[in-house]
């Protein structure tokens, strides 16, 4: 008999469907000792919530979070709420001995993400956050290949984030869809939405990062703000570049903007060793480059491995050997992966304490850019 995890989940935009999808779907596929059960789902307009109960399965509803983390019929809170308000539930949810699955980024900034670390690991909960991109096949197979040696001596990492949806100035900030533009409910803009994913890759891929110089700018100074009406200054950083030193010596260089036009969501990544090198993109998210320079010179050349077969990582689960999978794996898959750790007493990547790593990059960079200066992590 399957052992329940029963979910609370708060929020239900964008992010609240793919962790309910992964919910709903992973024991489907994976064969796991615990199941989760949609137990609650949590807003504050009544009417939208139901709606997103009924559409999803969840078995009841509530409009004020403090409820749902003190209800006992819940074992794990997952928080999909905008930047501002993870760390108040985690603490809450912490207090209460809830496990606590996270949106990313951990926090609004360093400060807030070390409470929150006291917090959880004081409680002794099961945690992570969703840093989904770890687990698109193609990239843990670039961790299995990277960690087995064969790139030998790291020299580069290169990786960018480019979106292109918030060029037209007539865009407001804030509110339901766009709270990403709001400083003060996300914290920063491309720095923690969009970096901070390449950030958790290249850290996990490529091990700490030592010390940043960066610039940032805001393309559109002053947009409509939906909750007030008034046209208000805007505080987020609406594109980001950053050179890095690792502490392995590699050198490292990150962009990231949302006024790339033709680029709606083009995470690539890029990692060159002594031997060989990787690429990945997640517009192609199945297929990893590889170039290995001892291949035999007269066949040399970039491979393009489709990431398919059932010895690549998470793909026995699903279909046979050539039909690829896509982005919302990527979540069946981190709670496949949280839900196998539990059951073996495990932590699962990344923590909490491991996301505050990315975090203090996130303040680094943003305080290289304000001060034009090269910061320490
Ligand atoms: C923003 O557009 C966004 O949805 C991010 O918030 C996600 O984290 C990223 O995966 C895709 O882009």
């Amino acid at each position: 008999m399957a052992k329940q995890l029963r979910i609370g989940m708060i929020g239900y935009g964008f992010m609240g469907r793919t962790h309910s999808n992964a919910y709903r779907r992973v024991t489907n596929f994976f064969d796991l000792e615990y199941h989760p059960v949609l137990q609650a789902v949590c807003a504050r307009n009544a009417e939208q919530v139901q709606a997103f109960a009924d559409r999803w399965g969840y078995a009841s509803i509530e409009t004020d979070w403090r409820k749902l983390v003190e209800r006992k019929d819940i074992d794990a809170i997952d928080i999909c709420t905008p930047n501002n308000l993870h760390k108040e539930m985690a603490l809450a949810a912490a207090a209460n001995g809830k496990m606590i699955l996270c949106e990313k980024p951990l926090s609004m900034n360093t400060a807030e993400g070390e409470e929150m670390v006291a917090a959880i690991e004081k409680a002794g909960v099961a945690n992570t956050v969703w840093y989904n991109y770890r687990r698109v096949p193609a990239v843990t197979l670039a961790k299995q290949i990277i960690d087995s040696g064969k790139l030998g001596r790291i020299f580069h990492y290169r990786a960018n984030f480019l979106q292109d949806w918030t060029i037209s100035s007539d865009l407001p900030q804030g509110g339901a869809a766009l709270w990403r533009l709001d400083a003060a409910a996300a914290g920063s803009g491309v720095t923690g939405d969009l970096l901070a994913h390449c950030i958790d890759t290249a850290i996990w891929l490529n091990g700490s990062i030592a010390n940043v110089s960066a610039m940032t700018e805001t393309f559109i100074k002053e947009r409509t703000h939906t909750l007030t009406g008034k046209v208000e200054k805007v505080g987020i950083d609406d594109a980001c570049a950053f050179l890095c030193r690792f502490q392995n010596g590699s050198l490292g260089l990150f962009e990231s903007t949302r006024y790339a036009r033709g680029h709606k969501a083009l995470y690539t990544l890029e990692i060159n060793g002594e031997n060989a090198s990787i690429r990945w993109d997640l517009h192609d998210l199945h297929r990893l480059q590889w170039f290995d320079h001892r291949d035999e010179g007269i066949v040399r050349g970039w491979r393009s491995i489709h990431v398919t077969d059932s010895d690549h990582p998470y793909m026995k689960a699903w279909w046979v050997p050539g039909l690829q999978i896509g982005y919302e794996h990527t979540f069946v898959h981190q709670v496949a992966d949280f839900l196998q750790c539990l059951a073996e007493g495990k932590p699962c990547s990344p923590t909490f304490r491991e996301a505050l790593e990315t975090q203090k990059v996130c303040d680094a960079v943003l305080s290289s850019a304000a001060s034009h200066q090269w910061k320490n992590v």
